[in-house]
């Protein structure tokens, strides 16, 4: 599976090598011709053309015609190659967004930290856990002012705007632990450069482990909530009787 780091590195590869080619041909044709048609001192050929007479060498414009094709060519090979790689970047390695097998998380931006939104309503705050090696779909969005979710890394950036969702994918390979690998790129305050949040990127098994535990938690902290409501509500009625009680006197 291609990632986005693959592709843009391609893309970034293909136009660093073919720029310097066409960077090194041009330069060397030109520095070859300033020497060949130098001034040495002798009277001028008297074929030269003169000032304001078009020339009429070169072959009938073949070498013009020849120079101009090469170039459309390498242009319109560069942009069509270059789309249909950001196509793919936009649909996503399985082709629909997001995959099926994909693992998607909400996530939120405040000024100034990250809130992440895991399935089953695990969530976490200034960390994002992902496992390594699958499609990370994110859903970006902002709880107050604009801000921009960005993972260097992986050449991610998706703008987190109040009211929308911005949508993109990434695929984390290398397993650990990335401090402040994930950064907000929209100044959006006093508290902008330290909006980071850390990248933790955990083998498939240890994922689902960890999401296994954040939900056992949760389901605790509920329970918990429901006996101390109930605890509450015996105390209430317990006093409504010890009330009447009072009343009956
Ligand atoms: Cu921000």
């Amino acid at each position: 599976m291609q990632t986005r780091v693959d592709v843009f590195e391609d893309i970034f590869m293909i136009f660093l090598v073919l720029g310097t080619i066409v960077g090194v041909i041009v330069v060397a044709y030109t520095l070859y011709n300033a020497y060949k048609y130098r001034d040495t001192g002798e009277p001028a050929d008297e074929d030269a053309p003169t000032l304001g007479e078009l020339p009429t060498g070169g072959q009938g414009g073949k070498k013009l015609f020849l120079s101009f094709a090469l170039s459309a060519v390498v242009v319109i090979s560069l942009v069509a190659y270059a789309y249909v790689l950001l196509l793919y970047v936009e649909t996503g390695p399985e082709g629909e967004n997001p995959g099926e097998d994909a693992i998607e998380i909400d996530v939120e931006g405040w000024a100034f930290d990250w809130d992440f939104h895991y399935e089953d309503g695990v969530e976490t705050t200034g960390t994002m856990y992902v496992p390594a090696g699958e499609t990370v779909w994110i859903n970006v969005t902002s709880d107050d002012v604009w801000h921009s979710f960005g993972i260097s890394d992986q050449r991610v950036k998706a703008d987190a705007i109040p009211g929308e969702y911005d949508q993109t994918w990434f695929v984390a390979e290398e397993p650990g632990e990335y401090e402040d690998a994930i950064e907000c790129f929209e100044l959006c305050g006093s508290g902008h450069s330290g909006m980071t949040a850390d990248l933790v990127v955990l083998e498939p098994e240890e994922y689902e482990e960890w999401l296994e535990e954040e939900r056992a938690a949760l389901e605790e902290d509920e329970e918990d909530d429901e006996e101390s409501e109930e605890d509450t509500e015996n105390d209430e009625e317990a006093e409504e009787e010890e009330d009447d009680e009072g009343g009956e006197d």
